[in-house]
């Protein structure tokens, strides 16, 4: 019998980051999915980074929401989708008849397909009549777009991928490119190999996994990239560095932004002092800027995510602007996306200051387009509420109703214990959704489920202005609707005209057919422009293949697309050319103080994805960083009294967590680095959003992510811990604890305050094994405090519980293989009753590659007995780094490590 299912094989796009690779999904006959990357899509063209590798393990549907429920005083209880809008639409209708349509507001997401965002937007400006629709692409592009906006008249990435190979210099501002795109960043690595001149900068303040290859670090001091960049525009103007052609005929500006830099930046060794930069270093990087001509700066998180975040994307610009370094292969300034759809998100017009299709909300003009398009009775005619001044006004009554889509604010906002603030308070919080539980879903009144990756249908648009479809290839589960769906039916139910789409591909075809209706009104045609997608019907919809925009069709009916903007210097401000802005320096918000002498800055790790929902289901992923960190300089650790491997309190002007100090080993003094991810579902204190500073960007409105005072002290406790359970846990009464997914089990790091007195009757009780008969061996030595615990049934292990006043556990990777064996062996009760494996070799140490999970200590021992020198060697040798190669970074550093200390030891 043939079992094959490679016929059901889907081509779709990746549901995580901006690169946007394609991803072949197999549904296989046991129920699993075969994920492998799409070998003919041009973003990745076969490759996958690790988390794009593990998609598979994160489909299944334990802990989703299913269908529409009501929040009484009894708490949820399901209800039917007419009962579950109609409280929506009566909500909405009376709040908008007694305070106006500026009193709801939709918090959507660029994790929305196009065909949402269009959806939910063009509700939202042209039904309602408010442009109260903002998205967690406040959080992360707006910085992005309004530089470009000044820069150029419009908000456009010029570059496309290729470019990223056609380099000779890449300069990665504020971005770990290595963690966070990792297919961009291999296509960077790919490129260099067969050119090894080609050169990479990384501007950070922290030397990250995207330095370890990288030929020059500048650990810029955060927060001051402007003086950096005004300095390299100085240095430009002063060495001659300048295309005077292209400044004349194609530019404005120039003198004033010159005039400004050199203020206070015309002195590299003063801009060194400040930027913390060696002044060689400083130097060799304006060098080779100045030396040569095919040089992208590729900006992210670092750049956008500060109060001065517009002004650093505009001094990047300025120094591509005055070499004429853009529009050609090879060169510009380029954003990396986050987010799997941010780029569709502002071709609908998704943020509170843009209108659809890239036209303007406060050009007149531009508003009687869209309106005569929608065929609206209104449309907004001023910009709505950014993300913090919503949850703002929302804890001041002034908005009265929000619907949260595809975001978790309670999580990813600033000062996120106001997001509780400010739901409590509101009167009716509607939260669409994959998963029932949530931060944001405990606050929300009504609960929608909406189809996830892999059942619903659309198209999303990466980095490059490539537009991609996202195919379903599982069947919709419980009563889940596709989100467009969703706010359509909503709409129709206050009556609004405009919303009976017939698919995805109808929603699709208006959005494309708008961004070329009456395209080129008053001045330069918007290059916003899908008009050649326009008119496909579904069976070309399903079959679109990747394309870029500007795409138009000819007069032939050829489809004619533009891989780079700018070919022919024209930009889109109304005299066709780009503006130079003057960026005066300013320091961050706010400066550290005497109660809080530290900057936090935050970030991302390499295998999850923000607030884990769906990354957090993958036992591979969870096996690279288990639990939310500290990451500080030794120095500092010693000075504020916390050490490596034990818990730290972190607090700020606004809220408070804990997490386990780590030094990294890439941390700048007087600074410290937490990730994003933890919340309030998987640890008890571990979400970092409540202590970040809600201070915004003046022009863009996107919060200083990156620079909050802080402190950080000592979270003393009694004892440690932790769990392996097939069983899920409620650790309510445990000081501090982590919940980290397994392979058949869940595992809980803890810590307690607690005194236990009787060991075995308080570690029974946690783990519901009241039955004394049950099969448990137990270890106790009182006086050290150290216990430890097994539940076996039918001889598997299916609960154990270590517990020591020290940190010093077993091996949790050890103990993790204990739960895929079908029986235990008395080798292994043994080693369970000394807590340590009897076997040589059964601690394999934390997981460096997760994708063939090979863990530290294995790749420690090969290089020792093997004497291997690169990682081509270890990857022959143990297949590690050999797949998505995310962790070829950490096995140099490995190495380094490793053959530095057998050194010392033989001397
Ligand atoms: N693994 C993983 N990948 C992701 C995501 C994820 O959650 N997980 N999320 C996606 C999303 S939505 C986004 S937006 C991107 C973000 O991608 P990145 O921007 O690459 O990621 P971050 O870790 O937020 O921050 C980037 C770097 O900015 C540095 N930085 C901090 N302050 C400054 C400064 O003042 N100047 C400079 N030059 N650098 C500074 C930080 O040290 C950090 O290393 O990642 C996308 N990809
Ligand atoms: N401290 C700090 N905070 C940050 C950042 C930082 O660097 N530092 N970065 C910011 C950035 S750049 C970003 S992009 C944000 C991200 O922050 P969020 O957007 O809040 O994070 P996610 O976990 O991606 O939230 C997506 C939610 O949508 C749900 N979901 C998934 N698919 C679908 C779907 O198809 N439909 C619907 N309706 N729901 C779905 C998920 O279950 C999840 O609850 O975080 C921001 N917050
Ligand atoms: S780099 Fe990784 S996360 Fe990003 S789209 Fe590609 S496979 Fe997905
Ligand atoms: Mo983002």
């Amino acid at each position: 019998m043939n079992l094959s299912t490679d016929h059901l094989a889907v081509r779709t796009t990746c549901a995580y980051c901006g690169v946007g690779c394609g991803v072949q999904a197999t549904p296989k006959a046991d129920g699993t999915i075969a994920i492998v990357g799409d070998k003919l899509h041009p973003a990745n063209k076969g490759r996958l980074c690790v988390k794009g590798s593990a998609l598979g393990e994160t489909v299944g549907l334990e802990g989703r929401l299913l269908y529409p429920q009501l929040r009484d005083a009894d708490g949820l209880r399901r209800v039917s989708w007419d009962a579950a809008l109609d409280k929506v639409a009566d909500g909405w209708r009376a709040i908008i008849a007694e305070h106006g349509p500026d009193a709801v507001a939709l918090y959507v997401s660029g994790q929305l397909l196009t065909e949402d965002y269009y959806v939910a937007n063009k509700l939202m400006k042209g039904y309602v009549g408010s442009a109260n629709i903002d998205t967690n692409s406040r959080l992360c592009m707006s910085s992005a777009v309004a530089g470009y906006k000044r820069a150029f008249g419009e908000d456009l990435v010029p570059l496309c991928y290729d470019d990223l190979e056609l380099a000779d210099m890449v300069v990665l501002v504020g971005s770990n490119t290595a963690w966070c795109h990792p297919i961009l960043f291999q296509r960077i690595l790919k490129a260099k190999e067969s050119r090894p001149e080609m050169k990479i900068v990384v501007i950070d303040p922290r030397r990250t996994a995207t330095c370890e290859l990288a030929d020059l670090h500048l650990p810029v001091k955060a927060g001051t990239d402007v003086w950096l960049f005004n300095g390299l525009l100085s240095y430009l103007a002063r060495i001659g560095a300048v295309d005077p052609a292209f400044v004349g005929h194609h530019t404005n500006g120039l003198d004033a932004a010159l005039e400004t830099a050199n203020i206070d930046c015309s002195d590299p060794a003063a801009v060194a002092k400040i930027c913390r930069i060696e002044l060689p270093v400083l130097m060799e990087f304006y060098e080779s800027f100045a030396a040569t001509r095919k040089t992208i700066t590729a900006f992210s998180m670092g750049v956008n995510q500060s109060s001065a975040g517009t002004d650093k994307v505009n001094a990047i610009i300025n120094c591509h602007l005055i070499g004429g370094r853009i529009g050609k292969p090879g060169m510009g300034p380029f954003s990396i996306t986050g987010q799997p759809n941010a780029m569709g998100g502002r071709e609908v017009g998704g943020l509170a200051n843009m209108l659809a299709a890239h036209m303007d909300l406060d050009r007149a003009d531009h508003r009687e387009v869209v309106q005569t398009f929608w065929d609206s009775p209104a449309i907004a005619a001023k910009p709505g509420l950014k993300a913090v001044d919503l949850f703002q006004a929302i804890e001041a009554g002034k908005v009265k109703a929000v619907w949260v889509i595809a975001t978790n604010p309670m999580v990813s906002m600033p000062d996120a214990d106001q997001v509780r603030r400010a739901l409590e308070k509101c009167e009716l919080v509607v939260a669409t959704d994959i998963m029932q539980n949530t931060d944001t879903n405990a606050y929300a009144d009504v609960l929608l489920p909406a189809l996830g990756w892999g059942e619903k249908d659309g198209t999303v648009t990466n980095s490059e202005r490539r537009v991609s479809r996202q195919r379903a290839f599982l069947p919709a589960p419980g009563e889940a609707l596709p989100d467009w769906k969703i706010l359509s039916l909503f709409a129709q139910r206050m009556g609004f005209g405009g919303f009976d789409f017939c698919g995805a591909q109808g929603v699709f075809d208006e959005h494309a057919r708008l961004s070329g209706f009456r395209n080129a009104i008053g001045d330069v045609p918007r290059a916003f422009d899908m008009s050649g997608l326009a008119g496909l019907n579904q069976r070309e919809y399903d079959e679109l293949e990747p394309t870029q925009w500007p795409v138009r069709r000819t007069a032939s009916g050829e489809l004619q697309v533009e891989a780079r903007l700018f070919k022919d210097n024209v930009f889109a401000h109304a005299d066709g050319k780009a503006r130079f802005i003057a960026t005066a320096t300013r320091a961050p918000a706010n400066a550290i103080c005497e109660d809080f002498p530290l900057t936090l800055n935050t970030g991302r790790v390499r295998d999850q994805w923000h607030t884990m929902t769906r990354t957090g289901k993958s036992a591979t992923l969870a096996d690279h960083i288990a639990e939310s960190f500290v990451d500080i300089h030794p120095q500092d650790a010693l000075l504020h009294g916390v050490r490596e491997g034990e818990l730290a309190r972190v607090s700020s002007a606004w809220g408070a967590m804990v997490a386990r100090v780590q030094h990294g080993g890439g941390i700048p003094r007087g600074s410290v680095f937490i990730p994003i991810h933890w919340s309030g579902q998987t640890s008890s204190d571990a979400r970092v959003g409540a202590l970040v500073n809600p201070v915004v960007d003046p022009v863009s409105g996107e919060p200083e992510f990156k620079h909050t005072p802080v402190r950080i002290e000592q979270f003393r406790v009694n004892w440690h811990g932790f769990i392996l359970s097939r069983t899920e846990m409620s650790l309510d009464s445990v000081a501090h604890w982590t919940r980290i997914q397994g392979r058949e089990f869940a595992r809980y790091e803890l810590a307690g305050r607690n005194t236990i007195k009787d060991f075995g009757g308080w570690a029974r009780e946690l783990l519901g094994v009241a039955d004394l008969d049950a099969d448990w061996l137990e270890y106790e030595d009182r006086t050290a405090g150290v216990y430890r615990a097994v539940h076996v049934v039918n001889d598997r292990i299916e609960q154990c519980i270590f517990l020591s006043p020290r940190q010093d556990m077993p091996s949790r990777a050890w103990l993790a293989s204990l739960f895929v064996k079908q029986e235990l062996s008395e080798i292994d009760r043994v080693g369970l009753l000394v807590g340590m494996p009897v076997e040589k070799g059964a601690d394999t140490g934390p997981t460096v590659c997760s994708c063939f999970g090979v863990g530290r200590n294995t790749i420690c021992s090969a290089i020792i007995e093997k004497d291997l020198k690169t990682v081509p060697e270890v990857t022959a040798c143990l297949k590690a780094g050999g797949n998505c190669g995310s962790c070829v970074p950490e096995i140099k550093k490995i190495l380094v490590q490793t053959r530095v200390e057998a050194e010392e030891e033989r001397l």
